[in-house]
Order: structure tokens, then sequence, then C-alpha cells
């Protein structure tokens, strides 16, 4: 029998606990007492969040605060560190350009095409992974995994022209995983997904110049072109970043959702438990948390194992409690119904319980300082990705191939760690909140009948007036979970239905919205309408990755109603959205038709021409644009506005 692997421990441990409180130690009662109101609308965060800053524990408010003010310069896009003469900043009215010669504008787009194509590789490196994993598990090398929804296999292969016919699942996996892996370093020049747009939707891709190549070829234009002496022109740097977002929603990104969906099961409508009180007292507590199921379906079969759950009786505890935080949770919770301990901001005070035995991280959106967290108390932060290893974790090098081995050696230590807990620290707090989650859009048409019909029917009847999906992340700019769930609350008011993903969806939770019980706070048409089929007004449709879900949502209702997307009555919006990743979503969105409003404003404020570019131009381009509204209320009206003007185009 092969062994178990050993971790690493990257750079030692760190200690830094009493040195971090005595630096932090400065806040007095009412400060905190401010503090805990303004940071946050997580009720259960409250408490743990007026420990931190009792105790002294760091969080990311307190560094955000110490980041105070930004430089204005780098706020607004105006400084380029990219090259070796500089670095520059636009400071008019003498310093206009930058050594290079780049002028405002072209130094905030290249800053911007940047981000996204930074957003696109995450993504769609994630994917990537996926579609390994499915093409080495059909050459026999990661049997550890299988096939959950052989129906789905089959239809990928015959969206991507293989023959189905007399083909076992390994085979048809094989041939799938390699044609999807040749979508990235692209040699055919069009990715098999983009055929599920509407035509009209594609032909306006095609006019604008952005039909998406490759998926790493768009990545690589894009680094291309903010190199020094290539990109000159903001407009046509742009529309590049808009063909690099198309690649990673039509292209990466669905390519994650679909495959594992084929590997760990299309998500189906079930019930859980969301916020920090998921934690138990009496048990092993573990949280994957970052965004690839590939690690934490493992984990989950793990814990599962007769002999994890004897190791953790003979550790003093009563089982061994799984929960997940941000996008990998959402991926357990969509298809296993796993709770979820929180979203982006509660990443630390999960750790601040005092009863998380491991923190268990793959990657993207994890805090660099989670091992300073962690040496406050007795958690073990494991990092599993070679793109990812973290000081001060222990790392254990994750792959397909080792998956189940690897997966139970981490439980081992995890549940291994439990006699280390001080009960004396153990803070736990308030009571979790029930949530109806797995809309996937097999799941939605499912608990429609059959399919999008009834909802065209509804929408087209006024019972709906629309759709808006409300994604992305938690920024410490804006008090968190506010701009989520004000928003949603005020649109579904509207009778406006939402769908929801990422820690967006994860904040609805903690907000009660995706329960049916929450249909009370929809306008008369749409709890109608939920009432009858028993769903809440916010559906919970995955990760971030699973945007590409809304993609699909949308283009089956542009399709069944033969409309290019732009004419739908939709919206997007990311009220508080951080991460590179988000930009390139709203890239997406955007570029294939959807007016999209964030919450935070980009740094982009530098440069007039591309801010009127973004925010009216590209409608000549993409019949769409972007807006920016910080107050969710306010945010709420434009959507609201935009959707009536679209049903009015509709003749609805
Ligand atoms: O991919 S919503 S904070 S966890 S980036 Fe990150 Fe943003 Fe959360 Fe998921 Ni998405």
């Amino acid at each position: 029998m092969a062994e178990e692997p050993k971790p690493q421990l990257i750079r030692g441990r760190i200690d830094v606990c009493e040195l971090d409180r005595a630096r932090m130690s400065l806040l007095n009662p009412q400060l905190i007492e401010q503090k805990r109101e303004s940071r946050t609308i997580d009720e259960n965060a409250k408490p743990l969040l007026e420990l931190t800053m009792r105790e002294g524990i760091e969080t990311v408010w307190d560094r955000f605060e110490m980041q105070q003010p930004p430089c204005k310069y780098c706020e607004s896009g105006l400084s380029c560190a990219r090259c070796a003469m500089g670095p520059c900043r636009i400071i008019p009215p003498h310093r206009i350009r930058g050594v290079c010669g780049a002028d405002a504008d072209l130094i905030v787009a290249r800053n911007l095409l940047d981000m996204i194509a930074t957003g696109a590789a995450a993504h769609s490196d994630h994917g990537r992974d996926i579609a390994e994993t499915l093409y080495l598990f059909g050459q026999g090398k990661a049997e550890d995994y299988g096939i959950a929804d052989p129906e789905k296999l089959e239809i990928l292969c015959t969206e991507y022209g293989i023959a189905v016919t007399g083909k076992t699942p390994k085979q048809l996996a094989a041939e799938l995983g390699l044609a999807m892996l040749e979508e990235y370093g692209m040699v055919k020049n069009t990715l098999a997904f983009l055929n599920r747009a509407p035509k009209a939707t594609r032909e306006m891709w095609d006019q604008a110049g952005i039909t998406p190549r490759g998926i790493d070829r768009e990545v690589v234009d894009s680094m291309h072109r903010v190199q020094m002496g290539v990109g000159a022109d903001y407009t046509n740097m742009l529309l590049q970043g808009l063909r690099c977002g198309l690649s990673d929603g039509w292209g990466g990104s669905m390519i994650g959702t679909e495959v594992s969906d084929v590997l760990f099961g299309t998500p189906t409508i079930n019930k859980s438990k969301v916020n920090l009180a998921v934690l138990k007292a009496d048990e092993v507590n573990i949280s994957v948390h970052g965004h690839n199921p590939m690690l934490s379906e493992m984990v989950v079969k793990a814990i599962r194992d007769p002999e994890m759950q004897a190791l953790a009786q003979k550790n003093g505890a009563k089982g061994i409690n799984l929960v997940g935080l941000c996008c990998t949770g959402n991926e357990l919770l969509m298809r296993k119904g796993i709770p979820m301990s929180g979203n982006h901001l509660n990443q630390e005070l999960v750790i601040a319980t005092g009863a998380l035995e491991a923190m268990i991280v793959d990657y993207q959106c994890i805090f660099p300082s989670l091992p300073r967290t962690a040496s406050c108390y007795h958690t073990l932060v494991i990092s599993t990705s070679s793109k990812a290893t973290i000081p001060g974790s222990y790392f254990f090098d994750f792959k397909a191939e080792n998956a189940y081995l690897t997966a139970k050696a981490i439980v081992r230590m995890a549940v291994e760690n439990y006699k280390n807990r001080n009960p004396q620290r153990v803070l736990i707090p308030g009571a979790p909140v029930e949530v109806m989650a797995g809309f996937s859009n097999e799941a939605i048409k499912k608990a429609l009948g059959g399919s999008f019909k009834p909802l065209i029917d509804l929408i087209a009847a006024g019972k709906i007036r629309g759709a808006v999906g409300i994604v992305g992340c938690n920024n410490p700019k804006i008090r968190h979970d506010f701009g989520h769930v004000t928003l949603a609350q005020e649109l579904i008011k509207k009778n406006i239905l939402c769908v929801e993903t990422g820690c967006a969806a994860i904040a609805s939770g903690k907000a009660g919205l995706l329960q049916p019980e929450a249909a009370s706070l929809a306008g008369d048409d749409l709890r109608a309408v939920c009432e009858s089929l028993g769903i809440p007004p916010v559906l919970h449709m995955g990760s971030c990755v699973d945007n590409s879900r809304i993609l699909v949502l949308a283009a089956g209702l542009a399709n069944a109603l033969n409309v290019p997307i732009h004419k739908l009555p939709i919206a997007g919006a990311a009220p508080e959205w951080y991460s590179q990743k988000a930009v390139s979503i709203g890239g997406y969105f955007v570029a294939s038709g959807v007016f999209t409003v964030l919450g935070v404003m980009p740094k982009i404020g530098g440069s007039p021409a591309v801010v009127s570019l973004l925010t009216e131009g590209l409608k000549g381009a993409v019949n769409a644009s972007f807006a920016v509204e910080p107050d969710p209320a306010r945010a709420a009206g434009l959507i609201v506005n935009h959707i009536e003007q679209k049903r009015t185009g509709l003749g609805i």
C-alpha cells in the first residue's frame, strides 16, 4: 500500500501573535463598538470582530485602515511601474506623459488590461486543472476520481464534435479532456462553447473583432499589448480586454464549471446551513478555502473514511465537521450540501472562533497572512497547490494522481490537532441560517417543469420583470455584505429575480435571502411565483467560475426568444468586488451584452476618455456598458430603469 505523503513546512513556523497583539492593542472600547458595527452587517461576525480588536489580532479591516490614505495616482490608475525607465506618474500640467511617452489614457488602459488578463488567467487556469483531471482520469492515471454525470459527459462530447457511440465513459473523458486542453493553446482559433451564444451575439463579437481565439492566447496577447512599446491606443487595449474576458467566461470558466459537474455531479436543489456558527464545539472542524473542487471533493471523501472517524473519536471529538469558505465552499455547498462558514472577509474570523483545527487552502482569495492569524490559535494552515505555497503553512503537493491519499493525510493532521484546542478560547457566536442552494441551470429547468419556457412566459407576462446576476467579492472599502444584501433586497421588492454566485451568494445566504421564506420580502408578483415553486427569490448558482452558468442561462433565454443577449431585460452587478477575476467577469458580462453596475470604482478615474468609453462608448461595439454606483439602493434604481427599457424594446 502506498504511504501517505508528509507535509513540508514552508519557511518555518510563523509565530507572530504576541508581536501583532502588542502592535494592535491601542483600541478603546468605544472605538471597538463603533468598528464592530461599521465594518460588517454579518451578525455572527460582529462578536468575533470585537474579539479580534480586543485581543489585538490583526484583520483585513485593520490592514485596510493602516493603508489609508491611498496614493491618489495609483487610485486613479495614473501610475505606471511596468518598466525600468519608470516608475512614472501623470501629474498635470507638466508631467503629462510617462518616460516612454504614454499618456493618462494609455497608462489607465494598460493597467486595466493587465487586471483583466490576470483575472482571466486565474479562472482559466483553474478550468485547465479540472480539464486535466478529466483527461488523466480518462487515461487511468487519476483513479480516485470518477464520472458523476455521464449524461453531461456525452452532451459535452457532442458539443465538441466527439462521437460517443460505443465508447466507455473513460474513453470519452480522455477525448473530451484533450479537446478542452487543446482550446487553451489553440490551433483551430475558436472555442466550442461560443456556439452556445445566440447567433446575433456571435455576429456582434465578430463585427467588433473580439471573438476569442485560444484561451491562453487571449491572456498572452493581452500581456503582449501591455509590454512597453506595443499597445499605444487605449481603445484597442480595452477591446482586447473584452476579448480576453470572453475567453474566460465562455472558455476557461465554462470548462471549469461543466467538467466539475461531470466529475462531481451537476448541482440539484438542496438545503444546508451558512455562517460562522456552522462550526461545532465538540467536533473536529476543518474548513476548505479557495476555489478548486478537485481537492475539496477528496476531503469530503476522506472525512467520511471510517478510519478518520474512529481517529476523531479516539482524540476525544464527536466527529469531523467539514465547512466551506469562499468559492471552494460554494462548490461543495452546491453539489454536496456541505455547510458554508462564510465569504471573503470571514476568512480570518473562522480562525478566531478558536475551534478550527485546520484551514485547507488551494488557490485564489487566500490572505497570505492566514498563518499569522493562525499563530494566535492552534489552527494549522495547510496549503496544497504548488502555485500557492504560503510561508508558515504546511504544504502538501496535491495532484490528481495522488488525490485521496493526500486528502487523507491532511484530514489525519487536522484530527490529531483537536487535542491542541483550548476550549476556553472557543467562541462560536449565534446559530446558523438555513439556505436552499444548488440552482444549476439543469436544476432551475427541472423546478420549472423541464424547460426555461415558464420563466420566459413569466417575464413576458411581467410577473418577473427581469433577472439580475449579483456576483463578486467583499471589499473592506464597503461595509461587509451591505452592498450585496441591500441590492438584492431592493431588486426582489421590484419583482426582479436575482441569481447569485461567489461571495455575493454567501452574503445573501447569511441574510436569509436564500430561503423560500424570503419570498415574503419580494414584490407581490415575484412572491407568488416563488411560493408556487417553493423557491427563494434569490437563487444560488455557484462559485465564481459558475458565472458561466449565468451566461448559459442568458443564452438559453435569448435563444428561446430568438434575440441577442443584449435585448433581454437582465443586468449584472458586482457591489463589493475586489479581485482581478471580478474585472474579467465584468468584461465578459458587458461583452456578452449585459449592462453591469460596479459598487467599487475601478482604478480608471484618471482618464475621462477611458471612463467614457466603458460607461458609454462600448454600447457602439457590444450594446452594453458599465456603470459605477457605490450606493446599492441607487444601483437598484439604475438596474430597474435598464430592465424596463429592455422590456419596452421587446414590446413586453
Ligand atoms: O472567485 S467572489 S472574493 S472567493 S474572487 Fe474571491 Fe471574489 Fe469571493 Fe471566489 Ni470570486
